[in-house]
């Protein structure tokens, strides 16, 4: 009996190696994970063998919502499902959030609006499995594989550290894992165990999530109580030559004063601000960026998304500071 089955494995193993056969790189890339990071190189290709060519993964195009106006792509994202869904997450997990937020100097709102920008406060169901995505795009895609074989190191790398089966990191179409969709080698970076398990676990703990973004968003200097952006008023005729359309902050809040934009509120003109114009629901919005909200694009470099975790982490301290003056707390 153990012989049949052990047969039946081999026959799966070879029929799975056969997917691969085609690809001599997986024993140089299996050998390479033995000398360079003292992962076996049994295991590897083991694992190897056990992952599925995703042809998702190869057929992957930009997405569409990325791309569009701003006003168009808020009310996508910013809407009352995911407001009221933020003001659950936050009074489930207020006391980590506070704790990642003393820890990493980094405002528990932009952390919880992260979460639910990325992964509906971890409620997505993260259907597809990371080394499934990497080994497709390192292995088969003629583009970019240099960056994904990287990606798919590390995902190694972790598990074997972590002692977890590489197949369980559940994520998306390009390779990010769990809660914070971050890609492999970020979690080796910026990983927290913050629920104190042993483990670094960022698709099933939610502690471990929010302290990762946190340090992810302390490493690229975020900076805990200084502005993140502030809509403007243009006028005059020297503004344009600031619209660089760059989220990067390179000229000081008062040149831009000078040169008549005008932030709606009052911001210590000394702080590196840019001016960016987006295409709002009612025409063009001006709006100043300082470098907090450039922390947040490090996260995805795309302007959308930052002031979609911009605009969520507001609503949700509006939704936090009523909640609090009407008594509403975690059920
Ligand atoms: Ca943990």
């Amino acid at each position: 009996m153990k012989k049949y089955l052990l047969f039946l494995l081999a026959l799966t193993v070879f029929a799975r190696a056969e997917a691969f056969e085609t690809n001599k790189d997986i024993h140089e890339f299996a050998a390479n994970m033995e000398s360079c990071y003292g992962v076996p190189a049994k295991k590897v290709e083991w694992w190897l063998y056990g992952t599925d060519i995703k042809e998702l993964a190869l057929n992957r195009t930009a997405k569409p919502t990325e791309s569009k106006p701003w006003g168009e792509y808020k009310k996508l994202f910013i809407t009352d499902d995911r407001i009221r869904g933020g003001l659950d997450f936050y009074l489930a997990n207020e006391g980590d959030l506070i704790r990642a937020e003393r820890q990493f100097g980094v405002s528990r709102y932009v952390i919880a609006a992260i979460l639910g920008v990325e992964t509906n406060y971890g409620k997505y169901q993260l259907k597809l499995r990371a080394a499934d995505m990497l080994a497709t795009l390192a292995f088969n895609s003629p583009n970019r594989s240099a960056f994904f074989t990287k990606e798919l190191q590390w995902l190694f790398i972790i598990a074997d550290r972590e002692d977890v089966d590489p197949l369980t990191y559940m994520g998306s179409y390009a390779g990010a894992i769990g809660y914070p969709q971050f890609m492999p080698s970020n979690f080796d970076k910026f990983g927290v165990d913050f629920d104190g398990d042993g483990k670094t676990d960022l698709v099933r703990s939610m502690p471990d999530a929010i302290g990762s973004v946190a340090k992810y968003l302390s490493a690229h200097r975020f900076s805990f109580g200084d502005p993140i952006a502030v809509q403007a008023d243009v006028s005059g005729d020297t503004w344009q030559q600031f619209d660089a359309r760059s989220m990067r902050p390179s000229k000081q809040l008062k040149e831009l004063m000078d040169n008549g934009i005008i932030p709606r509120g009052n911001f210590d003109p000394n702080k590196k601000a840019t001016l960016y114009t987006l295409d709002g629901t009612d025409g063009k919005e001006y709006w100043i960026f300082f470098n907090n909200l450039y922390a947040i694009s490090r996260y995805n470099p795309r302007v959308n998304y930052a002031m979609a975790v911009f605009s969520l982490s507001q609503e949700l301290k509006k939704a936090v500071n009523w909640a609090n003056e009407e008594g509403i707390y975690a059920e």
